[in-house]
C-alpha cells in the first residue's frame, strides 16, 4: 500500500478496531445480565482503496475532501434478531459520550428503490493518534438478520452486473426483499416465543458449563 493510503487510512483502522471492541463489549453486557440482547453481532470494515476511488468518482468528491464528504470509510455493522431492536440500539448509541451523531438516515420507514433497509447512523468519532486526537467519521448501519442476508446477495450481484441487473434478476431481488420483510414481520410476531426459547437454552446451557 502507498504510503500515503497508509497515513491516510491509520485512523479510521483504529477506529473500526475500536469501535468494534466498544459495540461487542455492548452485547457482552446483556449477555451478563441474562437478558435479550437487541445485538446479535457486530462486523466492521475498512472501506477498500479501490472502493474509496469508485465512489469518490461517482459522487463528485475531491480526493483532498475524503475526510469531510465521505461518511463510510470506516464502516460497522451491528445486526439484530427483531426490527424493534433496531431502534434500542439506536437510542443506547445517542446516549453514548464518546462520540457525536452527526447524522441519522432511516432506511427501514424509507427504504431505497433497490429494496435496501437499514438504519444508518453517521457519528464523529475522536481517534487520539501520536500526535493528537483525529476526529473522523464512521457509519454505523443497523439491521435485522435478514435485512443484511438481502442486503449481502444484493451486494455481491451489484457488483457482478455493476449495478446493471438484468430485468429478471431486478424483479427477483424485488421479491426477495418482500420476503424478507415479510420474515421481519412473522419474527416479530413470536419474538415472545423466540426470546422465551432462547432464555431457556441459556439456562441449560449455563447449568452444563458448572457441572
Ligand atoms: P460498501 O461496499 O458497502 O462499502 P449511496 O452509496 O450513494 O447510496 P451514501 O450517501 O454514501 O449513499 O450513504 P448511504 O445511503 O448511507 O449508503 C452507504 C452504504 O449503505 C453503502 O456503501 C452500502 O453499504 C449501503 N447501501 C446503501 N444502499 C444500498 C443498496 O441498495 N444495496 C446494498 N446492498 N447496500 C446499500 P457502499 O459505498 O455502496 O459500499
Amino acid at each position: 500500500m502507498e504510503r500515503h493510503w497508509e497515513f491516510f487510512l491509520a485512523p479510521y483502522k483504529q477506529a473500526v478496531e475500536e469501535l468494534k471492541v466498544k459495540l461487542k463489549g455492548m452485547r457482552a453486557q446483556f449477555e451478563m445480565q441474562g437478558i435479550h440482547s437487541p445485538i446479535e453481532f457486530v462486523t466492521g470494515r475498512v472501506k477498500p482503496i479501490a472502493s474509496i476511488l469508485d465512489k469518490a468518482q461517482k459522487k463528485n468528491i475531491p480526493l483532498d475532501q475524503l475526510e469531510q464528504q465521505m461518511q463510510d470509510i470506516a464502516g460497522l455493522r451491528m445486526m439484530c434478531q427483531f426490527v424493534d431492536d433496531i431502534q434500542t440500539v439506536v437510542e443506547l448509541l445517542r446516549k453514548r459520550n464518546d462520540f457525536t451523531i452527526v447524522e441519522e438516515r432511516d432506511y427501514i420507514t424509507q427504504k431505497k428503490e433497490s429494496g435496501y433497509r437499514s438504519y444508518h447512523v453517521v457519528i464523529r468519532y475522536p481517534v487520539q493518534m501520536i500526535y493528537g486526537e483525529k476526529n473522523i467519521l464512521v457509519e454505523i448501519q443497523i439491521r435485522t438478520l435478514a435485512m443484511n442476508f438481502w442486503a449481502t446477495i444484493e451486494h455481491s450481484l451489484n457488483y457482478k452486473y455493476s449495478g446493471k441487473f438484468p430485468e429478471d434478476i431486478r424483479q427477483r431481488l424485488q421479491r426477495a426483499a418482500e420476503a424478507a420483510y415479510l420474515l421481519d414481520e412473522e419474527m416479530s410476531k413470536i419474538r415472545f416465543e423466540i426470546q422465551e426459547a432462547q432464555a431457556a437454552f441459556s439456562r441449560k446451557q449455563e447449568v452444563k458449563d458448572n457441572e
